[in-house]
């Protein structure tokens, strides 16, 4: 890592770390890709296990600092390019709505996706972080039902963050494909930048593969 101005990436493809990618399209931010190789645990060596402890991507290197989580990732690097306008600035009124809606990702979508996932049984919905699935699954669409974006006719980083994220939550069955999930996902999968990013994502998946011996 240096301490220079370069954001680094640490990326694999078909994975998290996609959505921090099509970010910095959209953002049209310069950046290195960092690429570790999943299928051959490159994740898990210590070199990368000294850049993030839980050897996870995404992980963001800029200014000689380590910023890790999707959601620290999404609002630093859209903070960075303000003039991208995919960032309600601090004293816009959407700037609240914007960061509950990217922390709800984090705090409640995450774990609640996971426990749906695993068939695991839900901690009570005092003690859960979520409350319940359905709960927290309507909230959600709900709001995104007002469209066309998550905060009304404004695209935002949080945008990104969601369409991809509803997008493979509902390719492997766990969230519902309703039509207000898939319409909101599709808006934000049609575009150019996760283009872009799906078709190298394809080709360095299987040079990983490859690379990998299967
Ligand atoms: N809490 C992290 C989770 C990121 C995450 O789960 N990344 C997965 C990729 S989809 C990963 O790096 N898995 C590799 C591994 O654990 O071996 C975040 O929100 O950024």
């Amino acid at each position: 890592m240096t301490a220079d101005d370069t954001i680094t990436l640490y990326y694999s493809p078909q994975t998290r770390a996609a959505g921090a990618r099509v970010l910095l399209e959209e953002l049209g931010a310069p950046y290195d890709l960092h690429v570790l190789n999943m299928k051959a645990g490159e994740q898990r060596q210590p070199e990368f296990l000294a850049i993030n402890p839980l050897g996870k991507v995404p992980t963001v290197g800029h200014r000689g600092q380590i910023v890790t989580e999707q959601v620290a990732i999404f609002i630093y690097l859209a903070d960075l390019f303000p003039h991208a306008g995919l960032t309600p600035a601090l004293d816009d009124p959407l700037r609240g709505p914007y960061l509950r809606w990217i922390a709800y990702y984090g705090s409640s979508f995450e774990p609640a996706v996971i426990d749906h996932f695993m068939k695991r049984e839900p901690a009570p919905v005092t003690q859960s972080p979520y409350a319940d699935y359905d709960t927290m699954l309507s909230a959600l669409e709900r709001q995104l039902a007002k469209g066309p974006y998550l905060l009304g006719e404004r695209l935002t980083a949080a945008d990104i963050l969601w369409g991809i994220a509803l997008n493979w939550t509902m390719m492997f069955g766990i969230v519902p494909r309703t039509d207000v999930f898939t319409g909101y996902a599709e808006r934000i999968t049609s575009r150019p930048a996760f283009q872009r990013v799906t078709a190298a994502d394809v080709e360095m998946a299987a040079q990983h593969a490859a690379a990998a011996g299967g």
